[in-house]
């Protein structure tokens, strides 16, 4: 693709993207605001999904509905709001000093560091049930509530997100070889990328083949946004990123530059994304923006 195209599309990737980012925003809102709780964890609450994420796994989710249904729905929107509740309680964890201990993200101090541990501990445990609350007791169709939760559950529980997080921390100080990498960062954010995109197709009523088929592509773009993220704590500032950059080097931890180079991670990457445009030919030309969002990674800068 020449530049002008590149940035052309990127512009209006970005316009999409910004459209979603508050549709889910206004969700998250009313989701909270309809919640009876104590001051000082609502605040925490309303503080750590209001801090400006991307919202891409979510902005995910419902590109998935429309793809397969033509329009999304209210299904998708509570959906996209769950993914974001989980993501963010990963993140408040996280940023723990048990954990890796981290005074900034998305720019602004951390949610111990804004509150205190024990707040943000609570914060974070309260994001992952209300998420599996809203699809309980949001959702209009019970059938569909199940398949969303058991979705959700199995892709950040013990044999997804946690797992992949487990291994990382165990990985550090380590060796880590190729096989060992691609675990984690399937485990610890690509399932979560694979879980936006079967939730959005099981809101517009996909079929087995549709939700495999963008399954296998949201698995994909997660592992490649997770290769660019690893690749940007080596090359991009903490004030571009808004977060410590550099953080995985000094704690040796296992990750694509450290393991195969930054050459090979930046083309290990392109190819992911070309193999997730591949997977997206049975949709045409109805799953462009997905074609966008796949380009756009390799692109980004935070
Ligand atoms: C359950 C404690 C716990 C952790 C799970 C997801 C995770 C493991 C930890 C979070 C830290 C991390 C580096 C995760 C990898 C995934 C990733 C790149 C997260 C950042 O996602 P973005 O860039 O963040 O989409 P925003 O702020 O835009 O939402």
């Amino acid at each position: 693709m020449n530049t002008y195209l590149s940035i052309v599309n990127n512009m209006d990737f970005n316009t999409l993207l910004h459209e979603k980012a508050e549709l889910i925003n206004h969700t998250l809102a009313q989701l909270l605001a309809s919640q009876q709780i104590d001051s000082k964890l609502k605040e925490s609450l309303k503080y750590t999904l209001g801090t400006p994420g991307k919202r891409v796994r979510s902005a995910l989710a419902l590109w998935c509905c429309e793809l397969v249904s033509g329009q999304t729905n209210r299904n998708a929107e509570i959906s996209a709001a769950a993914i974001e509740m989980v993501h963010t309680y990963s993140l408040v964890h996280d940023d723990l000093p048990a954990m890796d201990d981290d005074d900034l993200r998305r720019g602004v101090p951390t949610c111990h560091k804004a509150f205190d541990e024990a707040t943000a501990i609570l914060t974070g445990d309260a994001l992952l049930t209300l998420a599996f609350e809203i699809l309980a007791k949001e959702v209009d169709e019970p059938t569909i509530a199940v398949k969303l939760i058991a979705q959700l559950a199995q892709d950040a529980g013990p044999s997804g997100m946690i797992a992949g997080q487990m291994a990382d921390l165990r990985a550090e100080n380590g060796r880590g070889n190729k096989e060992l990498l691609e675990y984690i960062h399937t485990n610890k954010t690509a399932k979560m990328f694979r879980c936006a995109a079967a939730m959005g197709a099981i809101c517009g009523g996909a079929s087995k083949q549709q939700i495999d088929q963008l399954s296998e592509y949201g698995l994909k773009i997660g592992l490649g946004f997770q290769i660019a993220d690893d690749i940007l704590d080596v090359s991009a500032s903490s004030e571009q990123l808004g977060k410590t950059a550099g953080k995985d080097a000094k704690a040796a931890k296992c990750t694509y530059p450290a393991v195969v180079g930054i050459d090979k991670a930046r083309e290990l990457e392109k190819k992911l994304a070309d193999e997730a445009v591949a997977v997206l030919e049975p949709f045409g030309k109805k799953a462009d923006t997905l074609r966008q969002l796949a380009m756009a990674l390799l692109e980004r800068t935070k």
